[in-house]
C-alpha cells in the first residue's frame, strides 16, 4: 500500500490516502475502459461497415448492469470517505488544546499556559485540538502532511480541527483560502518533537526572560513582526496595503475622521488610536476597513513598545 510507515505523519493519513486512491483508481479504470470502448465502437460500427442503420431496441439487463455497478462503486467511494472523515469531527477529550488566530496575514498559536508562537510546536503521539479563530476574513488552515484542512470562519463557534502527529519532523502549514493581497505570507511550519522535549519547551521561560531584558524598541519590533504588521506596512518608505512607517513619528498626516478631513500630528495618542480603532482616522490615500482593531490582541504595554519602536524610524 502507498501509505507506508514512513509517510504516516498523522493518524488521518491512511484513511485519506486510501479514499483518494480508491477514487483515483475507479476514475482511472473508467477513463481507460470508456476510451477503449469508444474506439472499438468507432471501428466496429462505422459507416463503411454498416451502410444501413440498424434500429436497436433497449435492453433491460444492460440498463440494470450500468445502474447497479456505478451505484455500488459510488457507495464504496462514499463509504471510505465517510469512514475517514467521521473521526475528524470529534476530538478526544484528552486532546491538548491550542488556539489558532488567523488574520490578514499571519497565524498565531496560543498554548494553554499563554505561550504564543508563530511556529506550531507539537508533541509526538499526543492528540491535539486546534481551536480556530478567524479575526477578519475567511482563512483555511492546511497541513498537507497530516491530511487535514479546515476553513476558519469569522464568528463561527466550535471551529476546530484535531489530529495526532505520529512522526517527528518539520512540516509545512499554510492558509488555503485566498484571503487578499499577501495571502501567501500565511505560511509557517509545524515542528513535531518528542513529548519530553515538548514539555520542557512549554515551560521554558528563557524566551520570556530574554524578552524581559530586551529594550522596548526591540520588543516593539518583535511584537510587530509576530503579529504581522509588516504584511501591510514597511519601514523603508514603500507603500504597501498601508502607509509606510518611515519617518512617521511627529509627522503631520492628513486623515479622514468621520466625514471630515483634518491634519493630525503623529503622537502616542494617534498611534494608539490607529491600533485600537484603525477606522477612526483613515490616512489619506488609503482604504478604510483594511486594518482591523488589535483590541484584545495587543495590551497597552505592547502598544507602548510599538510606539517606542516607531519613534526610531525617523
Ligand atoms: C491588513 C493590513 C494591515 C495590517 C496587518 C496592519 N495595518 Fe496598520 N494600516 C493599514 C491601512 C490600510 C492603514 C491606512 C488606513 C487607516 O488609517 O485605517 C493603516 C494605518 C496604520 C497607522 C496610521 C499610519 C499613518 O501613516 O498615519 C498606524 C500607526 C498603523 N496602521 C499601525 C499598525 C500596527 C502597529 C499594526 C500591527 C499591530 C498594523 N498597523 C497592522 C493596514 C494594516
Ligand atoms: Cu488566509
Amino acid at each position: 500500500m502507498y501509505s507506508s510507515e514512513i509517510t504516516q505523519a498523522s493518524n488521518f493519513v491512511k484513511g485519506v490516502d486510501t479514499t483518494f486512491l480508491i477514487t483515483l483508481g475507479v476514475s482511472f479504470f473508467f477513463l481507460i475502459f470508456l476510451t477503449v470502448l469508444m474506439l472499438v465502437f468507432i471501428y466496429k460500427y462505422n459507416r463503411k461497415r454498416n451502410p444501413k442503420a440498424t434500429q436497436i431496441e433497449g435492453s433491460t439487463s444492460l440498463e440494470i448492469v450500468w445502474t447497479v455497478i456505478p451505484l455500488l462503486l459510488t457507495l464504496l467511494m462514499f463509504y471510505y470517505g465517510w469512514a475517514a472523515y467521521k473521526p475528524m469531527t470529534k476530538a478526544p477529550d484528552n486532546a491538548m488544546e491550542i488556539t489558532v488566530y488567523g488574520r490578514m496575514w499571519n497565524f498565531m498559536f496560543e498554548y494553554e499556559n499563554g505561550k504564543r508562537t508563530d511556529t506550531l510546536y507539537l508533541p509526538k503521539d499526543k492528540p491535539v485540538k486546534l481551536n480556530l479563530v478567524a479575526m477578519d476574513v475567511l482563512h483555511s488552515l492546511y497541513i498537507p502532511a497530516f491530511r487535514v484542512k479546515q476553513d476558519m470562519v469569522p464568528g463561527k463557534e466550535n471551529n476546530f480541527m484535531w489530529f495526532e502527529p505520529q512522526k517527528e519532523g518539520i512540516f509545512e502549514l499554510y492558509c488555503a483560502e485566498y484571503c487578499g493581497l499577501q495571502h501567501s505570507y500565511m505560511y509557517s511550519y509545524v515542528k513535531v518533537i518528542e513529548d519530553s522535549a515538548f514539555q520542557s519547551w512549554m515551560v521554558d521561560t528563557t524566551q520570556v526572560v530574554a524578552e524581559a531584558l530586551e529594550s522596548p524598541t526591540a520588543t516593539g519590533r518583535r511584537i510587530m513582526q509576530n503579529i504581522g504588521c509588516f504584511a501591510c506596512h514597511t519601514i523603508d518608505g514603500n507603500k504597501l496595503v498601508g502607509p509606510t512607517f518611515k519617518g512617521i513619528w511627529g509627522a503631520t498626516h492628513t486623515v479622514t475622521t468621520g466625514r471630515e478631513k483634518r491634519e493630525v500630528e503623529v503622537d502616542e495618542e494617534y498611534i494608539r488610536r490607529s491600533i485600537y480603532d484603525p477606522n477612526a482616522d483613515v490616512v489619506e490615500g488609503f482604504n478604510r476597513g483594511l486594518m482591523l482593531s488589535y483590541e484584545g490582541q495587543l495590551s497597552d504595554e505592547d502598544v507602548e513598545n510599538i510606539i517606542e519602536y516607531l519613534k526610531t524610524l525617523n
